[in-house]
């Protein structure tokens, strides 16, 4: 068995304790015995330390030229390149995902890194001419300040790598508070900007949990910026404390998500969209699928499919190559998923697979939850509210209108996806399902780090992560002025004085 990993905060170049001697352990999800890693119990004094830092790294790194700071974010793009392997086998053992999955999440990061690297010598502005003579006139993108980043542990390093990469290109200085469930990740990718070399207090991290560290560093008058990736209670409370204490705030929370299935659809490819939709990642996804919309005339035979495909998944740990579906995160997310499945008997849902807690020898000392299929109808709490676990229900719908209908009856608009071979119904899709991501054909996981990554209603407030939408969100426009006529110019007034 590995060593179990010490992790410390990092603030202003340094590894340090919390001022607590207080520490929180991970624990391998799988093998409840296996220690992962301690991690500092810290609160609002080492919040104020790491805000501090980045208050005062910042006055210099905005002033670092774009090209040179996304320099360093190439060189940890190579570095991640370097520590692939050894970060997915950690993250297979930290949160449970299949080794498979778990590189992916990697390989997302080293997407960002190459990408954002790239928009250091881009971050366009507009030039656009003056309704005055000899008057110059442009925008330019600035930094905010200090960032603060709290992430989720479902992409304990993709996440981190959308928020953290494109902030510092911009020019802002961040703090990260990473999800309790996966300090060593963190740990070990902020090991990772430290080696390329980034000047101190640019990067921080803060361990800990939501209500003694997170809190903190929402609430700190000294941060400018809130980027935060997770559930919808937490969401609120950031929004409205963002909202009290006019910080700029990015969101991006719950998602029930779902594909459609029409009856033109070929209905094999639909089935690979469908089983990798629900229970890739356990179905611990944002964009999960969690509601599968199917067309009445193919209902019983897909149905019959997909039991047929999820009865052969391997349920098992994430770092055992055979595995399918790994466990859920902890104690919390299993009695969630449990709690869900006595919702669905209580109101009369058809469990057609699954619906429960797997209790064989192998898997007593971890969280797993068998992959589930529910018969539903739309009304039913499990086809509203998000399960976040391996437990897709369907839908059954007798036309094209209908499941667009369903698909956007629900609070939330991540993702969402229809199979079919009808090209006018494909585009009726695109233009109506109301979601920030449409899939044709795919499944609705599968983001791409080029292209805007967010939500529309309670998903989110409006802002996107990833592409060069994400620009929006850490900079402000500068409009610039340049009179070169030596006059003074006044605009809306001296070029029309020849009308009177
Ligand atoms: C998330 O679940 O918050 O599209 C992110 C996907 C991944 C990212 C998911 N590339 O499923």
């Amino acid at each position: 068995m590995t060593e179990p990993l010490i992790c410390q905060n990092y603030i202003d170049g340094e590894w340090l304790s919390a001022a607590s001697v207080d520490t929180l352990e991970s624990r391998n999800p799988a093998l409840n015995s296996e220690l992962v890693a301690t991690f500092p119990r810290s609160a609002a004094i080492d919040v104020d330390a790491a805000v501090a830092a980045a208050r005062k790294a910042y006055r210099t790194w905005r002033l670092v030229p774009a090209p040179a700071r996304a320099e360093y974010i190439f060189r940890v793009g190579e570095l991640l390149v370097k520590y692939k392997e050894e970060l997915a086998q950690l993250m297979s053992r930290e949160m449970g995902k299949p080794l498979k999955e778990a590189r992916g999440d990697v390989q997302e990061g080293i997407d960002c890194a190459f990408y954002s690297a790239g928009e250091g010598r881009r971050l366009f502005g507009q030039t656009t001419p003056s309704e005055m003579p000899n008057k110059f006139a442009m925008t330019v993108r600035m930094p905010i300040g200090v960032c603060a980043l709290i992430t989720p542990w479902n992409f304990p390093v993709a996440i981190p790598c959308w928020k953290i990469m494109p902030a510092l290109v911009c020019g802002n200085t961040v703090i990260l508070k990473p999800a309790e469930d996966t300090p060593a990740c963190a740990t070990k990718l902020i090991q990772i900007f430290q080696e390329a070399g980034l000047p101190k207090g640019v990067i921080n991290l803060v361990h800990g949990l939501g209500e003694e560290a997170g809190k903190p560093l929402v609430e700190h008058p000294d941060v400018d910026l809130v980027s935060f990736t997770g559930s919808s209670e937490t969401g609120a409370f950031v929004g409205a404390t963002c909202g009290r204490t006019h910080k700029r705030v990015c969101l991006e929370m719950g998602g029930k998500n779902a594909q459609i299935v029409m009856e033109d659809a070929d209905l094999e490819l639909a089935l690979d969209g469908a089983v990798w939709g629900a229970f890739g990642t356990s179905g611990q996804r944002c964009t999960a699928t969690s509601r599968l919309i199917l067309h009445r005339d193919i209902k019983e035979k897909f149905t019959a499919m997909l039991k047929e495909r999820t009865s052969k998944l391997r349920l098992g740990a994430g770092t055992d190559p055979n595995t399918d579906v790994g466990p859920l995160v902890n104690a919390s997310q299993l009695q969630r998923v449990s709690k869900y499945l006595e919702i669905a008997h209580q109101e009369g849902a058809k469990v057609l697979m699954g619906g429960e807690i797997a209790h064989e020898e192998q898997f007593q000392q971890g969280y797993f939850f068998r992959p589930t299929i529910l018969d539903v109808t739309p009304q039913m709490r499990v086809a509203r509210e998000e399960i976040f676990g391996p437990v897709v229900t369907l839908i059954e719908v007798n036309s094209f209108e209908e499941a667009i209908a369903i698909l956007n009856d629900t609070p939330y608009g991540l993702s969402s996806s229809i199979y079919t071979r009808d090209i006018n119904r494909a585009f009726v899709a695109m233009r109506d399902l109301e979601a920030g991501i449409t899939y044709i054909n795919g499944p609705t996981i599968g983001a791409e780090v080029h292209l805007p990554f967010g939500g529309v209603k309670q998903t989110g407030n409006g802002h996107r992560e990833a592409g060069t939408a994400v620009l929006d969100v850490f900079t402000e426009w500068k409009t610039v002025y340049v009179d070169f006529s030596g006059s003074l110019q006044r605009a809306q007034i001296d070029n029309r004085e020849a009308e009177l």
